[in-house]
């Protein structure tokens, strides 16, 4: 018997664990329970009911997005149950794309153990080709690995293979095929694994909250429902947990408490994750948790692929603070590279000409981007805008990789709800003040090409020390 979920801290709307009805009962009447989720919302964390196996009770992980996978004790054994099949992803609200990932959703579900547990983990094969599940960052015997061909046949379409070992390592750590894994990674198929310390541990503090995603990427073509699995590099979804801006739940935090974030990387390329607002420090990675002596504060920590970064700080600041990756195409929507760079281009007597061959033509961009965050374009079918989401105070001018980190005086210990926008104190929000009417930069393409720069007078810097160059 699968112990129910705990659902009393839904960020928003429902989320419903359902047997999954697509495997046969009968067939997998000795194995444990596949729990499916059917919401992309981001799930209340998931309280293991009285037990918690090997070591002390432990605050449970929030996946961003995601959710906990259940399990069942079976004579001292946490036994689990994934079932990998294709799913249909919500990756924000009316976009839609079809995956491969596990128990109803892309990524899988997060395992959450403790140090010293004897852990089962049976995996049922739904897809339409052989997979495997290598368990990444794992101290584990060579046979569990899961490398197709080296360590184990692969598990083919229909049947379920198991894995057992002790989880040895307290740490973040992740999950994903070793079977055709160009494919089966860009289709979504990954999950993070958390271990927690049996006892406490000198560089292992406790936290008030304990927060964990994936980096992930896909290329989407807009107005289609399927991944490109051939692209490389030049992906234009950026998610964290398969999810984009605005469909990205905030990290929540109460004034003061100290909170663990753990990001996982399985694209193919590095992520700068940035935090505004706090300094953090990086306590761990996929190998184990970072010497004291050995860590140093941060506002960004790049977390390149195959990696797992740990991420902790002190939320002693209120506010909605941006966090995001720092390559800014990565906080960009469905557009495409494809737009010309408008920047300084005249059009001033082009656009009537041009609507009167294409009534619907319009001008972007020759004063920069930012309109595109404002605009309401006609979008190809299940895509979501390139620039999205709108503040207090207008379009946030974001998609993709962006979430926010809301810290506030009053947010009760273990609520993760969205505690709405921040309200600044009077005096302490950047304003206008009155100045005489600036005139607007001139567009570029006025000034006559064959025209000398203007010359500048630069001041050097004076002073009895002088700065060598
Ligand atoms: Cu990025």
């Amino acid at each position: 018997m699968t112990p129910p979920l705990n659902r009393r801290h839904f960020f928003a709307g429902t989320a419903t664990a359902v047997a999954a009805a697509s495997v046969s009962r009968v067939a997998l009447a000795a194995l444990p329970e596949a729990v499916q989720q059917t919401s992309p919302d981001t799930a209340a964390p998931w309280t293991p009911p009285g037990v918690t196996g090997a070591g002390r009770p432990y605050n449970p992980v929030v996946t961003l997005n995601g959710w906990t996978l259940p399990w069942r004790m079976a004579n001292g054994v946490k036994e689990f149950h994934l079932v990998a099949e294709p799913v249909v992803r919500e990756m924000a609200p009316g976009f839609l794309v079809n995956m491969w990932g596990y128990n109803g959703q892309s990524p899988g579900p997060t395992i959450e153990v403790v140090e010293g547990d004897r852990v089962r983990l049976f995996v049922t094969n739904r897809l339409p080709e052989h997979t495997t599940m290598h368990w990444h960052g794992q101290r584990l015997p060579a046979g569990m690995d899961g490398v197709g061909g080296l360590t184990q046949p692969q598990i083919p379409p229909g049947k379920t293979f198991v894995y057992e070992f002790v989880a040895r390592r307290p740490g973040s750590f992740m999950y994903h095929p070793h079977a055709d894994e160009m494919t089966q990674m860009a289709m979504g198929m990954m999950g993070m694994w958390v271990t927690h310390p049996k006892a406490k541990h000198p560089l292992i503090d406790d936290v008030g909250r304990d927060y964990c995603f994936l980096l992930n990427a896909f290329d989407v073509e807009p107005g289609s429902m399927t991944p490109q699995v051939n692209t490389m590099l030049e992906h234009n979804i950026w998610a964290w947990n398969s999810r984009v801006f605005p469909g990205i739940s905030p990290l929540v935090a109460r004034l003061g408490e100290r909170v663990r974030v753990r990001i996982g990387n399985l694209t193919m390329t590095n992520h700068p994750i940035h935090i505004h607002g706090i300094e953090f420090e990086v306590t761990g990675t996929d190998g184990g948790p970072v010497p004291k002596t050995a860590r140093w504060p941060e506002v960004t920590t790049d977390v390149a692929v195959g990696q797992m970064r740990q991420i902790e700080f002190i939320a002693d600041e209120p506010g909605d603070w941006a966090m995001h990756c720092h390559k800014s195409h990565h906080t960009m929507g469905a557009m495409g590279h494809g737009v010309p760079t408008m920047i300084g281009v005249d059009h001033r007597g082009l656009v009537g000409k041009l609507q009167k061959a294409s009534p619907d033509y319009m001008v972007m961009g020759e004063r920069g981007m930012a309109d595109m965050g404002e605009m309401q374009m006609e979008l190809p079918a299940n895509t979501f805008p390139m620039m999205t989401g709108t503040g207090p105070y207008g379009a946030i001018e974001m998609g993709g990789m962006f979430s926010t980190l809301k810290v506030r005086a009053d947010q009760k210990a273990g609520d993760y709800s969205d505690p709405g926008w921040y309200t600044m104190p009077p005096g302490t929000q950047a304003r206008e003040v009155p100045t005489p009417v600036a005139s607007p930069a001139k567009p570029a393409a006025s000034v006559a090409p064959n025209q000398p720069a203007p010359s500048a007078t630069v001041r050097k810097p004076q002073g009895s020390g002088g700065h060598p160059h």
